[in-house]
């Protein structure tokens, strides 16, 4: 079989000056276990093995002032291009450049999935890094498909939020989780938060274990799980609620936990 035809291998790119980084994903885990069982690739490019000077360096001061620096177009271009046509010799169809930065807009579960359905069909991944204040704008405008976000927290780069990325992605391709449970079950999927777990022994520091969980009755512990997970959601998360349909029995569970709530409110107990 060639590289072209082999069945849901899913090929990144990632452009960054700290390509040692991506031994967190390559050299451990389930993402390491399914690197070694040939599911996906990575090849990284430093933009400084493209820079057009003796000091190698890649970044200049900001056009306007200002604090920080601001990564060239110049050697990104050249770097995401290598990327690209690296991509294509391995076997991917087309390839798909995506710039990891604040300005993007957030990644979800249902973006997870639209890349994950693309990269099986044979779409390589560039996963552009940007460090200091950001990169060229021009570069982005030329080169970038799209722009993705982790969320609205400041980190120092893109690395981590490709590696996040692309361990999600990962666990989509199918035999990549082994044993484990299949993606298919994860509470993102449900669209709910996971209900509390608990393993030996019974009783920690004083503290027991929910004796639904130890009865052995199969339909309780489900109907328990679920009314955990409905309870959590709405306490922690009640967005994830509103942008969700219920089942009738979810519906049933809310509207007890409501009537819970109000009699508390009320004062009786
Ligand atoms: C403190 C610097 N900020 C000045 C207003 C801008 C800024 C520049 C570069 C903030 C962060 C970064 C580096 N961040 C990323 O490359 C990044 C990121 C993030 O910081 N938060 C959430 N998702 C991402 S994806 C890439």
């Amino acid at each position: 079989m060639s590289e072209a035809e082999k069945p849901g291998v899913f090929r990144f790119a990632a452009v960054t000056l700290f390509p040692e980084m991506f031994a967190a994903i390559t050299d451990a885990g389930i993402s390491r276990k399914a690197l070694e069982a040939g599911l996906w690739s990575l090849t990284c490019w430093n933009p400084r093995d493209f820079a057009g000077n003796p000091a190698r360096s890649v970044d200049d001061r900001p056009y306007g002032g200002g604090p920080g620096m601001v990564m060239q177009a110049e050697p990104l271009m050249h770097a995401v291009e290598a990327s690209k046509s690296s991509l294509a010799d391995a076997g991917a169809a087309t390839s798909r450049v995506i710039y990891l930065s604040p300005q993007g807009k957030v990644l979800n579960h249902a973006k997870v999935m639209a890349l994950a359905k693309a990269m099986s069909a044979g779409q390589g991944l560039v996963l552009l890094c940007g460090r200091y204040e950001g990169v060229d704008e021009r570069l982005i405008e030329r080169a970038v498909d799209e722009e993705i976000s982790l969320g609205d927290f400041v980190l120092s780069g893109g690395e981590l939020a490709a590696m996040a990325l692309m361990d999600a992605l990962i666990r989509q391709i199918p035999g990549a989780l082994g044993d484990m449970a299949s993606a298919a079950e994860d509470s993102f999927v449900a669209g709910l938060l996971d209900c509390p777990h608990y393993t030996r022994p019974e009783i920690f520091q004083g503290c027991g274990t929910p004796e639904v969980l130890l009865s052995g009755d199969h339909a309780r512990i489900r109907r328990w799980r679920l009314l955990m997970s409905l309870t959590r959601t709405r306490e922690r998360r009640p967005d994830l609620l509103r942008n969700r349909a219920l089942s009738a029995e979810e519906t049933q569970l809310l509207a007890e936990i409501q009537a819970e709530i109000s009699k508390e409110q009320c004062g009786e107990h």
